[in-house]
C-alpha cells in the first residue's frame, strides 16, 4: 500500500508491521477501523511535530518512517556527536601516534647493545686436534658468549686460503679453508649462533686475493675479460715501476713471468691488489657481499679499506725524509702515502656496499652492520670520513684504534686525550666505538703491564659506544714468546719486531693440558701462565678479570646512562681520568674514576652536581657497596671505580663543551619510556 506522507514523501506501508503504538494511535483517529486508510500518515504542517512526538520509534521501521524521526533534535544531535566524536578520536588517534613516533628515540641496534667480540679462528678453540682452532670449536664454545653477555661475534677470515697470510689471502671468497671446516660446518655455525641471538660478522677483504685465486691466474695469461683484474704494468726487472712499497715491506711490484708484467700488492707479493677501477671487479666484489648476506651473514668487517684504490699515474710516493737514498726506501713508514690510500672514488665504492647490505636490512632487527679498518693515526678527519654524511650512509662505525696507543702513553691525561681525540671529531649523532687490540697489535695487557688490565676494561665497557674484545681480553692474557725461527707470521718473518703471533696464541680456557685449546701441539705456544690466566679457574673467582668483565657487560646492558646517556668528562690528571654517565630523568647516574697512574687520591668537590657521596657499584679491587666522598675518592695504581649515585642535578646542561651524547633520550620514569628530548 503506498500513500502520501508529508510535503509529497511517498510512505510506503509495509504489511505485516507490529506497531502497537501506532495502530493504536491509528484507531483513535478513525473510529477504531482496524484498516490503515490513506488519511491515517496524513499530517499538516502545523501538526507536523505533535505527531511525530506522540509516534514512538519501533524495531524494523522503515527508512521512511524512520527519517521522519531523524531530523528532530533529541536523535540529531547525539548523532552529530558520535560522528564529530569518532572524528576527533581518528585524528587524534593519528595525531598521536604521529607523535609518539616522533617522539621516541631511535632504538639501539644489535651492534650497539653489547661488545663486539673478535675470534681469530686458529686460536679459539681446536675441534678436531690438528692444532690449529677451526669454525666447530668455535661452536663448541658460544656458551662463553651468553656467559658474558655478548651478543656480536666478529670472526677473522675463515676462506679458502694458502695462508701466506693467515687467511688475509682469500683463494676462494665462496669457500671455506678446510682447516677450518666445511661449508655446512660454517652454516651449523652460523644457525647456532642465530638460535642464541648471536650475530655473526665475517670478514670481507676487498683489496686483494691471493695469487691462487682463479682470477689472477685468469688474469696473468691475459685470459679475455681477466686482463684487468689486477693491477698491471710494463717493468723491466729487477727495477719496479715506481717506489711504492708493500705494507709488511720491500717493493710492492712483482715482475710475473708468465704476463711478463708487474703487478701490485700493497701487501704481500702473495696478494695481488685487484683492480677497482674495472667495473667488472667491483661487480664480482659486490656478489661476494650478497653471497655472505644471503647464506644470513650479519655484517661485516672490511679489511684495509684505505688501499682498495690507488692513482693511476703511478708516480713515485715522496719519501718522509728527502735525504734518505731512495734505494734504501724499502718500509710503509719511509713514504707518505698520497697515491695509495684513500684515493679520490673510496668512498664511493664503500657507500655501493651499503645501499648493497641495506637492501638486506630491511626486516626489523635484521640491520646488516658494516664496520671499516683504517689506520689512519695523525690523520683523524680521514677517519670519520668512513661515517659518511648525515644523507649518505657509509660504515655504522669505523674502528677507532686510538686507545691502543694508550700504554704509551699511560696516565689520566693520556686516556683523556685519545677519548676526547674520537668525541670530539666523531660528526654529531653517530656512535663511538673502542679498541684496545686485535690480531694486528700487541696485546694490551702486555704492552700497558697486567696491574692496569681490569681498568682499562673498565674503561672499553663503561665509555659510551661499542667496545670491541679481541679474545683473551676478557681474562686479561697476554702476549707469549716466539722464538724467532718460530716465527708463524709473514710480517714477522720480514721484521722480527713486528711479528704478530705473540697476540695470536691459543685461547686459555682451563689449566688443562694445551689450556683445554686442542689435545695436541698447537700451532703456536701457549702462554706459561695459563694455569691461572683461564676461563674456567677465572670463572670461580669472584674478583677475576673474567667476572669483573662480565659485572660490567651486563651493567652497560642494564643501565640506561652506560648504554645511551651522556658522557661528560669531569677529571683529568697524571694518574685519573674521570667522567660522568647520565641521563635526564633517570635518577641513577654513574661517575667512573679510573686510575692509569700511581694511587691518588681525587678531589671532585668542585663538581657541584655530584651529591657529597656515592657508593662503589664495581670497583676493581673488590670495594662495591663502599660509599666514597667526592672530595676523597682514593684509588691505587690500575683501579677503577663505577660510582653510583642518585641525584636530579645533571651535568651536561652546565659543560656542554665537555659532554657528549650519540642521540638525546630522556626518560619518563612514570611511564617507564624514553622520548626525545
Ligand atoms: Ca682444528
Ligand atoms: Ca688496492
Amino acid at each position: 500500500m503506498t500513500k502520501d506522507g508529508v510535503n509529497g514523501t511517498a510512505v510506503e506501508m509495509i504489511e505485516g508491521i507490529k506497531n502497537e503504538g501506532f495502530q493504536e494511535e491509528a484507531a483513535e483517529n478513525h473510529g477504531g477501523q482496524g484498516e490503515p486508510n490513506t488519511s491515517s500518515l496524513v499530517l499538516s504542517p502545523n501538526r507536523e511535530e505533535s505527531a511525530y512526538t506522540q509516534i514512538k520509534p519501533y524495531a524494523g521501521m522503515p527508512k521512511e518512517v524512520l527519517l521522519l524521526y531523524s531530523n528532530q533534535v533529541r536523535y540529531r544531535l547525539p548523532r552529530e556527536l558520535l560522528f564529530w566524536l569518532t572524528i576527533v578520536s581518528t585524528v587524534g588517534l593519528v595525531a598521536l601516534t604521529s607523535a609518539v613516533i616522533a617522539m621516541s628515540p631511535r632504538c639501539l641496534g644489535w651492534w650497539q647493545s653489547s661488545a663486539v667480540y673478535q675470534i681469530y679462528p686458529r686460536s679459539f678453540k681446536d675441534s678436531n686436534n690438528d692444532g690449529i682452532g677451526d669454525l666447530k670449536g668455535i661452536e663448541e664454545k658460544l656458551e662463553h658468549f651468553e656467559y658474558l653477555n655478548i651478543k656480536a661475534v666478529w670472526i677473522s677470515p675463515f676462506y679458502k686460503s694458502p695462508m701466506k697470510d693467515f687467511g688475509y689471502d682469500v683463494e676462494d671468497f665462496r669457500d671455506i679453508d678446510p682447516l677450518f671446516g666445511t661449508m655446512q660446518d660454517f652454516e651449523n655455525l652460523l644457525a647456532s649462533m642465530h638460535s642464541k641471538g648471536l650475530k655473526m660478522i665475517m670478514d670481507y677483504i676487498p683489496n686483494h686475493s691471493s695469487d691462487k685465486h682463479r682470477w689472477f691466474q685468469l688474469s696473468r695469461n691475459r685470459t679475455r675479460g681477466y686482463e684487468d683484474y689486477y693491477i698491471w704494468t710494463d717493468c723491466t726487472p729487477p727495477v719496479p715501476p715506481n717506489n711504492w712499497v708493500s705494507v709488511f715491506g720491500n717493493s710492492s711490484w712483482t715482475y710475473d713471468e708468465v704476463r711478463d708484467q708487474c703487478y701490485l700488492h700493497q701487501f704481500l707479493k702473495g696478494q695481488p691488489d685487484l683492480n677497482f677501477r674495472n667495473p667488472r671487479v667491483r661487480e664480482e666484489m659486490t656478489d661476494i657481499i650478497r653471497f655472505w648476506l644471503d647464506k644470513g651473514v650479519d655484517g661485516f668487517r672490511m679489511d684495509a679499506v684505505k688501499h682498495i684504490l690507488e692513482a693511476q699515474h703511478l708516480r713515485d710516493e715522496p719519501q718522509v725524509d728527502p735525504n734518505q737514498p731512495p734505494e734504501s726506501v724499502d718500509s710503509e713508514s719511509d713514504l707518505y702515502h698520497d697515491y695509495t690510500t684513500s684515493q679520490l672514488g673510496l668512498h664511493d665504492i664503500l657507500r655501493g656496499w651499503r645501499v648493497e647490505m641495506d637492501k638486506y636490512s630491511r626486516e626489523p632487527g635484521r640491520h646488516r652492520f658494516m664496520v671499516t679498518e683504517s689506520y689512519d693515526y695523525k690523520e683523524i678527519s680521514k677517519t670519520m670520513m668512513y661515517y659518511g654524511t648525515p644523507t649518505v650512509k657509509e660504515s655504522d662505525f669505523p674502528f677507532n684504534f686510538y686507545l691502543i696507543d694508550l700504554p704509551n702513553r699511560l696516565s689520566g691525561d693520556g686516556a683523556f686525550d685519545l677519548v676526547n681525540l674520537w668525541m670530539t671529531n666523531m660528526p654529531e649523532g653517530k656512535w663511538p666505538n673502542w679498541v684496545v687490540g686485535n690480531h694486528d697489535k700487541p696485546r694490551i695487557t702486555t704492552t700497558a703491564g697486567t696491574e692496569y688490565t681490569r681498568v682499562i676494561n673498565m674503561l672499553l665497557l663503561t665509555l659510551p659506544g661499542t667496545p670491541t674484545t679481541y679474545y683473551g681480553e676478557e681474562i686479561g692474557m697476554e702476549n707469549v714468546n716466539v722464538s724467532e725461527s718460530e716465527i708463524q707470521d709473514p710480517f714477522g718473518k720480514f721484521n722480527p719486531n713486528m711479528s704478530r703471533d705473540p697476540q695470536r696464541s691459543p685461547m686459555q680456557w682451563s689449566a688443562e693440558e694445551n689450556a683445554g685449546f686442542s689435545q695436541n701441539k698447537t700451532w703456536l705456544p701457549i702462554h706459561p701462565n695459563y694455569t691461572t690466566v683461564n676461563v674456567e679457574s677465572q670463572k670461580s673467582d669472584s674478583g677475576s678479570v673474567l667476572e669483573q668483565y662480565r659485572a660490567l657487560s651486563f651493567l652497560r646492558e642494564t643501565e640506561l646512562p652506560l648504554h645511551r646517556g651522556w658522557t661528560c668528562f669531569v677529571h683529568r690528571d697524571a694518574d685519573v681520568f674521570a667522567f660522568v654517565r647520565e641521563m635526564d630523568g633517570f635518577p641513577v647516574a654513574f661517575l667512573v674514576v679510573l686510575n692509569f697512574g700511581g694511587d691518588a687520591l681525587t678531589d671532585l668537590s668542585g663538581v657541584l652536581e655530584l651529591p657529597d657521596e656515592l657508593k662503589v657499584r664495581v670497583g676493581t679491587s673488590g670495594r662495591e657497596g663502599t660509599l666514597l666522598h667526592k672530595s676523597k675518592i682514593d684509588t691505587k695504581l690500575g683501579e677503577g671505580l663505577v660510582l653510583e649515585y642518585s641525584s636530579n642535578q645533571r651535568l651536561h646542561p652546565g659543560h656542554g663543551s665537555s659532554c657528549f651524547v650519540s642521540e638525546k633520550a630522556c626518560y619518563l620514569s612514570a611511564l617507564d619510556i624514553l622520548y626525545k628530548c
